[in-house]
């Protein structure tokens, strides 16, 4: 059963992803019904296929499913923040809509995150066993050694779509277009530590990926540097006193 408030929410961006809906409820359901009080908030990011009226019918079949849309598409990081503004929990956990994250690691990274808490502020998930193109994999690999090596936040991996934080540390985060591939320096930079867990990758559902080689790699050049300002200009209070 799933009742009374949602103790997680669960969030998952999608844009024309219409064949991937109903399995990954299915799946969401599977691995949370028992666990938690949960909810799912879907955010449509302006789909013009069959998302919406998926998303529609489904909700029918399960309480616990929501959506928030926006009516032209925003990007991925655009619609998680919606999707973070939507929860009713206090915990959130991201997730891509294709069928790439498996839900089964939802209950191991909440457990983490509630594990670590107040010190950890991110549990994100490090794939294991990619299953993309070896060519995918090489740009991933690069981009990834890239940002590693420039902001020094110590993670393997920052593009996998599972992710666990707490939804008002994540709404306290300087916002930008392309914000969701650096949440480890970002929470850091809070004062934050980032807790890992390995979660096996799984190909893509139906469709296609959302984007092609150049626009990583231009805007996350663009994104890293800004990343890197944002982090060197930290400034934390330590003491605060009111009289
Ligand atoms: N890329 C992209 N994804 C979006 C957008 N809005 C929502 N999404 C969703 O964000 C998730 C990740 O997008 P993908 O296109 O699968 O990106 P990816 O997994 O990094 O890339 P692949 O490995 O090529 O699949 C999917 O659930 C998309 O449907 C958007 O504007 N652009
Ligand atoms: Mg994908």
């Amino acid at each position: 059963m799933n009742t009374g408030d949602p103790v997680v929410s669960v969030v998952v961006p999608v844009r024309n992803e219409a064949g991937n809906i109903a399995p990954l409820v299915a799946e969401i359901a599977a691995a949370l019904d028992g666990k938690f009080p949960f909810e799912a908030v879907y955010v449509d990011d302006g789909s013009v296929d069959g998302t919406a009226d998926e998303l529609k019918r489904l909700m029918a079949e399960y309480p616990w499913l929501r959506c928030v849309r926006h009516n032209r598409s925003c990007g991925q990081s655009a619609a998680i923040r919606s999707g973070v503004a939507a929860a009713r929990a206090p915990l959130v956990v991201t997730m891509d809509g294709d069928g790439q994250n498996d839900p089964v690691f939802v209950p191991a990274l909440v457990q983490e995150l509630e594990a670590g808490v107040p010190r950890i502020g991110l549990i994100a998930g490090q794939r294991i066993g990619r299953k993309a193109s070896g060519f995918r994999k090489l740009q991933s690999r690069i981009a990834n050694s890239v940002r590693s090596a420039v902001l020094r936040d110590g993670t393997r991996d920052t593009g996998c779509g599972l992710k666990a934080f707490r939804r008002d540390l994540f709404m306290a985060l300087p916002y930008f277009d392309g914000l969701h591939r650096f949440l480890p320096a970002l929470v850091r930079r809070e004062g934050y530590d980032v807790g890992y867990v390995d979660v096996l990758d799984r190909p893509r559902g139906a469709g296609a990926s959302n984007y092609g080689m150049w626009d990583r790699l231009w805007v996350g050049i663009l994104d890293l540097a800004g990343v890197w300002w944002l982090v060197r200009r930290r400034k934390r209070v330590q003491e605060i006193s009111e009289n």
